[in-house]
């Protein structure tokens, strides 16, 4: 799988290769936040055993989600942690808070999770974390003096630079486009959202106009509503991007039966397993992600690495991530996996998730 996954990487030309597993990779931070230890941890100190790491996506009903779970629980294996995960059935902005005050309640030693809001969860956090329990979030962070580290899943630059070089790949860099994005407060989409714009704003994109952005809450069938209200509205659109997997599938859907497939064009960040069918009909032509299972992986060592000593969560700390390799903590907490991937017909069938 390495192997074709550095193939991939090479392909897809958008992409410096360093995601690959195995690798020793440094990081450093482009997103907000702000560790607030002073103290460092002890990198001699052992991992500990019987660990007991509670792991809360931002809902429990999105493939993403679950491959991400996944890595956590390889991790948890690895490590003889016990990782036990639990979650919304919706992201939105507070869904979260009592799973939180649960997690610390059972004195769990660390929490991973990907934050719905980052100040709905924050008070919640902070409480847990006065009582000893250790917060990563991952892929969505929350406000920063609300946890200990935050694992991105790449630099937020280079995921929002991606997109809308793909979309302009697609509809030759000229005429309207709109964001599907995920829900309003979403942290990530909307720190994707905001490069977006800058990106939008040079030169080379002079022909591209964002018209709207939307949002589909990262649930299915608002987001299939929405790409249709996106269509209907605006009569010339000539692509969607949709920086959310439940959003670009959902657009992708609606795009391939309607009479717009293959004229209105469709990008954003996509599982390869839920956009093959639609790159297979033309429907969609390259989108990007990450490994989703490798992003749970490396939250669930970080946290073990915070529960264990070895890290507090300040710039420069060193942990390693088993078969990831070793991660070094950037600046305000935050610790980057690598850079996305990008996917098209050439490659996709060679990722499964
Ligand atoms: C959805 C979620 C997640 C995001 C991916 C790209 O699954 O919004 O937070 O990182 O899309």
């Amino acid at each position: 799988m390495n192997t074709r996954l550095v193939l991939a990487l090479v392909m897809s030309g958008a992409v410096a290769l360093t995601a690959c597993g195995g690798t020793t990779k440094d990081s450093a931070g482009d997103q907000t936040g702000g560790a607030t230890n002073a103290a460092k941890g002890d990198p001699s100190a052992a991992l500990k055993e019987g660990l007991k790491i509670t792991f809360l996506p931002k809902q429990v009903n999105n493939p993403y989600f679950t491959v991400a779970q996944k890595g956590s629980e390889q991790a948890g294996t690895a490590i003889k942690a016990e990782v036990k995960a639990t979650g919304p059935s919706d992201a939105a902005a507070s869904s979260q808070v009592t799973y939180i005050n649960t997690a610390a309640q059972q004195k769990q030693d660390a929490l991973v999770i990907s934050a719905n809001d980052a100040n709905a969860v924050a008070p919640a956090l902070k409480t847990a974390r006065s009582q000893g329990l250790k917060v990563v979030t991952f892929d969505s962070d929350a406000a920063p003096d609300a946890r200990d580290v935050f694992v991105n899943q790449a630099r937020s630059n280079d995921i929002a630079a991606v997109q809308v070089k793909l979309m302009a790949e697609a509809i030759g860099a000229s005429g309207e486009i709109a964001i599907l994005s995920a829900t309003p407060n979403a942290t990530n989409q909307n720190a994707w959202i905001e490069v977006m714009k800058t990106e939008l704003a040079k030169p080379e994109y002079a022909g591209m106009k964002l018209v709207e952005t939307a949002y589909g809450n990262d649930d299915d069938q608002t987001s299939f509503q929405k790409t249709q209200g996106l269509l209907q509205a605006h009569p010339n659109l000539k692509g969607i991007i949709s920086p959310t997997t439940v959003g670009v599938a959902a657009a992708a859907r609606y795009l391939s039966s309607s009479e717009y497939k293959g004229k209105v064009k469709v990008t954003g960040l996509g599982t390869p397993n839920q956009m093959r069918k639609f790159v297979q009909d033309g429907t969609a032509g390259s989108f990007a992600l990450w490994d989703p299972s490798k992003l749970g992986q490396l939250a669930t060592y970080a946290a073990a690495a915070l529960a264990s000593g070895q890290i507090t969560g300040a710039e420069g700390e060193k942990f390693k991530a088993g078969e990831l390799g070793e991660y070094t903590v950037g600046a305000k907490g935050e610790v980057v996996l690598g850079p996305p991937t990008v996917f098209n017909k050439d490659n996709i069938d060679q990722f499964d998730f």
